[in-house]
């Protein structure tokens, strides 16, 4: 997301290789752009160097492109097409103009992504009181009502009460996820999609020759913390590597003197802002990434591969890859001891190879 002409298209075709065509301005009311990028991984690269399999399969980021977010855009239907597209996502990728370009225009007039970014994240504040404003007036009425049972009454309450915190943070211009919430209040608000709720990663859009070191260090002072990050991306230079083969892109990457593309990384980060981990399975048919939420067990990474598996789950066998890339196989892991046994409340760890046994 962003404002008009911040290069998200741009930004997006760079990622997904895609070939949306640019500077047409988008309308809310136009498709959002889909695309499904493979997550680069180099412990992925490596175990398939080692078992030579028919098939590598790499973890996967969804990325959503969607029209402009206007400043003041107010609650018309397009604005709520926007946030509804906004709030079903997990993470916020957002573009913001740092390239100068003399033939598009800014809709602010001027190139300033440090005054950007203030005015997107009051618009998502702003979207977000309206919505809990709105919820809070109804359930007002409800509390007071005093129907239901026992326990649908409580959870109202409960409700009532972090809506009320939500919105107090939301007055005092801070986003709602300063608020501490348990499982059970993550559960419940989760329907909302609250977009000051959501990881940001904050891509500012720079010219070719990169960005501005102290007003990248800036943007890192002002908003980096565990759920904000901030990279650089020339946008419209990855968006015309992206096109070359590997070969072209290698020889391009040498003669601009880039060490490596900034893609990669920003693919890495909006992985890692997901707080999702990898663990792999290997084989002669495939070395695969799987997708887990941090904190996940064996029986849930089970199910991540089929729900059978989890079902008839009896044990993992587990080992870190960077051992099994060591001992070269897995019999030889098998030899050293260097497999372990787990059962089904080990919590799967990032970069975690393993094998389920199963009666299924
Ligand atoms: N010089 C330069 N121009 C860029 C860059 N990124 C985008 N542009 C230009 O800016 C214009 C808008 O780019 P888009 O990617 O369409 O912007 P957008 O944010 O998707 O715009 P809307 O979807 O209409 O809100 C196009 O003319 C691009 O060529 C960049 O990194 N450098
Ligand atoms: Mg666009």
């Amino acid at each position: 997301m962003g404002l008009p002409s911040a290069g998200k298209t741009v930004v997006f075709n760079a990622l997904s290789r895609a070939k949306v065509p640019v500077a047409t301005y988008s309308a809310p009311s136009s498709e959002p752009n889909l695309a499904v990028v493979k997550v680069p991984d180099s412990r992925l690269t490596a175990l398939a160097q080692l078992f030579q399999p028919r098939k590598v399969t790499p973890a996967e980021v969804r990325y959503v492109d969607v029209a402009g977010l206007m400043q003041g855009m107010g609650r018309d239907s397009q604005a709520a097409q926007l946030l509804a597209q906004l709030r079903g996502c997990d993470a916020l990728l957002v573009v913001v103009r740092g390239f100068t370009n003399e033939s598009v225009a800014h809709p602010l007039g001027s190139v300033d992504p440090e005054r950007d970014l203030d005015i997107l994240a009051t618009e998502l504040m702003l979207a977000d009181l309206g919505v809990v404003e709105k919820r809070l007036e109804r359930l007002e009425k409800e509390v007071r009502s005093n129907k239901g049972t026992e326990i649908e009454r409580q959870k109202r309450e409960r409700e009532y009460t972090l809506l009320q915190g939500i919105q107090a943070l939301l007055a005092d211009g801070k986003p709602a996820r300063m608020m501490d919430l348990d499982v059970n209040d993550e559960i419940l608000l989760r329907g909302y999609g609250f977009l000051t709720q959501k990881p940001w990663l904050i891509a500012l859009n720079t010219d070719d020759a990169g960005a501005d070191d102290s007003l990248i260090e800036r943007l890192r002072a002002r908003w980096e913390d565990s759920r904000t990050q901030v990279a650089a991306i020339a946008g419209r230079l990855e968006m015309d590597l992206a096109e070359l083969s590997d070969e072209e892109a290698a020889e391009f990457l040498v003669a601009w003197d880039v060490a490596e593309p900034a893609l990669d990384r920003v693919i890495q980060l909006s992985y890692k802002l997901l707080d999702l981990i990898s663990f792999f399975t290997v084989g002669e048919d495939e070395v695969r990434a799987w997708t887990l939420k941090r904190g996940a067990n064996a029986v849930e990474a089970a199910a991540a591969i089929h729900t059978s598996i989890a079902k008839a789950f009896i044990r993992a066998e587990v080992i870190r890859y960077n051992e099994l890339l060591e001992c070269g196989g897995w019999a030889e892991a098998r030899k050293r001891g260097l497999l372990r046994s787990e059962g089904r409340t080990y919590i799967v760890q990032d970069g975690d190879v393993a094998q389920f046994l199963h009666n299924a």
